[in-house]
């Protein structure tokens, strides 16, 4: 099953606990961050986590060793199921934050390649693949690679076998579902979800492409269950 998960950016408390309900019927898990946490406080964690589904937390890690493994003990310590961390930083702070997440029962998703145009000034000329080796060397969960360049993420696909790939972009970004749907574990949707005038309906919409999982073609491996 190719997940649904709703980036909750959102700017109150209120909000957030309002759209959680509505669409979390529909929902595989909830991706939160600086927006949210930022506006309402790091306690919309345990709230947000006491609704049932897996909190991912979206800090994007990047700093030294010491620094990540104590933004991950906050972040374990606070109902998150996940943590997403950044690879440009290196080996050994992408290891801070996996060992924490994994002493913890969690998972760490590493940022391989951004969904925006400005991602392609850096991530690509080799940078994005480097990344995918050090996720696959340091025995993280998955990556983070992008909806709206669905050829990227299929090549990424290539070089990290069956970790998770959890794709954003879809929808306000212009990422199709249908295209990125079958190649990956996860789908993550924000505003096209959050700002639609009935989010339920929208989540509703996006759980469809939940069934594509594993049937693009051109997979090297075996994604359904
Ligand atoms: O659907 P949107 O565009 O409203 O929201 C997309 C969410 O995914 C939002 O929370 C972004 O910060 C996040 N995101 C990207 O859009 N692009 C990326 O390359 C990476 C992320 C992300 O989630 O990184 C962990």
């Amino acid at each position: 099953m190719t997940e649904v998960i709703l980036a909750l950016d959102v700017g109150t408390r209120d909000a957030a606990v309002s759209i959680a309900e509505k669409t979390g019927p529909y929902l595989d898990a909830i991706k939160i961050g600086y927006p949210l946490v930022l506006a309402a406080g790091l306690t919309i964690a345990d709230e947000l986590s006491a609704g049932g589904l897996p909190l991912i937390a979206d800090f994007k890690v990047a700093d030294i060793p010491n620094t990540s493994r104590l933004i991950a003990e906050e972040v374990f310590s606070h109902g998150f199921s996940g943590i997403i961390c950044h690879g440009f930083v290196g080996r050994d702070s992408v290891l801070a934050c996996v060992d924490t997440a994994h002493d913890h029962g969690g998972e760490c998703y590493v940022v391989t390649e951004m969904s925006h145009p400005g991602a392609v000034d850096f991530f690509h000329g080799g940078i994005a693949e480097r990344i995918a080796a050090l996720v696959c060397e340091t025995g993280a969960d998955g990556i983070i690679a992008p909806a709206t360049r669905p050829e990227r993420t299929q090549m990424l696909r290539t070089l990290i076998g069956t970790r998770k790939i959890l794709s954003p972009g879809v929808g306000a970004q212009g990422g199709d579902p249908s295209a990125i749907a079958g190649i990956v574990d996860g789908i993550i949707v924000g505003r096209a979800i959050y700002e639609s005038a009935d989010p339920a309906g929208a989540a509703q919409q996006y759980a469809q492409f939940r069934s594509l999982r594993g049937t693009n073609p051109h997979l090297p491996y075996p994604l359904r269950e």
